[in-house]
């Protein structure tokens, strides 16, 4: 009985030892970057906090859907932007087919729908509501559109489904996909001039509220099941008519695979936590200073080093 008490102590011990010993892997930590400012450079922020633990890191540009499924067979390493209303459904589809895991929450609350400058709202009153929006349809129409509003959309592999809600919701509007986040803030900012009135799609947490004050459309209150099962929201016929969940989360991924691989990265990576404003502040530095993501990254770093230390140093 004491001998075995003894060995089993002498275990703890060892085992503590060697997990203080384990050595990330000198293989890099491949960072998946995709195409909206906020996600490229916090990957850069958090690729450039493992170098300053050592370790090497390599960014690949991935589409944002099939990115689930890299992570899941270990093509990349992780995912530091799952946002709940864009990526949700992929995220979860992968996490039960097995080899990816959720590794916690960010401090934030995110927010994807249809969006309007308030200059928009002058010109129709009855905004949010989206049921106004459809009365003004008119308004946001374009000699591409005809009679119909135009809803610019972001790029199609956020896979956002609204010509689905424009149909579930019989709206007169027509959907177009932006080719790049860029071509959103162009719409946007041309429109500013004559105050012509526009809806796109935008989030939240992004630079563009700090740069042109608006609201995001009131669609029917997303509920669990409106997106696939055609009995929950108001047309009983038909998915997508809700909109997006208003207090979506953001959440870390990583390959199960990472913890043994890197133990040490992963620890820092369960710690990370951005907020709200923080996010806003990376896509800043790109969307308005104009920096290089790579740049805007070390420039955070500098700035917020009591934010970020901890995480390192795992005394958070
Ligand atoms: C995924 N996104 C933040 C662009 O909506």
């Amino acid at each position: 009985m004491r001998s075995k008490t003894l060995l089993s102590a002498t275990a703890v011990a060892l085992a503590t030892v060697s997990m203080a010993q384990a050595q990330d892997s000198s293989d890099p930590i491949l960072i998946p970057t995709h195409n909206w400012s906020s996600q490229i450079v916090m990957s850069h922020v958090v690729g450039q906090i493992f170098e300053s633990m050592g370790n090497s890191v390599e960014y690949v540009s991935t589409d944002s859907q099939a990115v689930y499924e890299s992570i899941r067979l270990g093509d990349v390493t992780l995912e530091l932007e799952v946002w709940e209303g864009a990526f949700g459904p992929a995220f979860e589809a992968a996490v039960a087919k097995g080899g990816i895991h959720d590794v916690g929450d960010h401090d934030a609350v995110t927010r994807e729908d249809w969006w309007y400058p308030l200059w928009a709202k002058e010109a129709c009153p009855g905004l949010p509501a989206w049921e106004a929006l459809n009365d003004c349809a008119a308004l946001f129409a374009t000699p591409e559109t005809g009679d119909k509003g135009r809803f610019l959309g972001g790029p199609v592999d956020w896979l956002k489904h609204d010509q689905e809600r424009v149909d579930a919701l019989s709206m007169d509007f027509v959907v177009v996909n932006a080719g790049s986040a860029s071509a959103l803030w162009a719409e946007v900012g041309a429109a500013e001039r004559d105050k012509r009135p526009v809806v796109i799609f935008n989030w939240t947490p992004n630079f563009v509220e700090a740069l042109y004050p608006g609201e995001f459309v009131e669609f029917p209150e997303y509920v669990e099941g409106c997106k696939d099962d055609p009995a929950v929201g108001p047309n009983p016929d038909m998915t997508y008519d809700c909109g997006n969940p208003a207090n979506g989360y953001l959440k870390k991924a990583a390959w199960d695979g990472m913890a043994d691989k890197w133990p040490g990265a992963y620890e820092t990576l369960k710690r990370i936590s951005f907020t709200n404003p923080q996010i806003a502040e990376m896509a800043k530095l790109v969307d308005i200073d104009e920096l290089e993501p790579e740049d805007a990254a070390a420039e955070w770093l500098e700035n917020n080093e009591a934010v970020w230390t901890p995480w390192v140093e795992g005394d958070a």
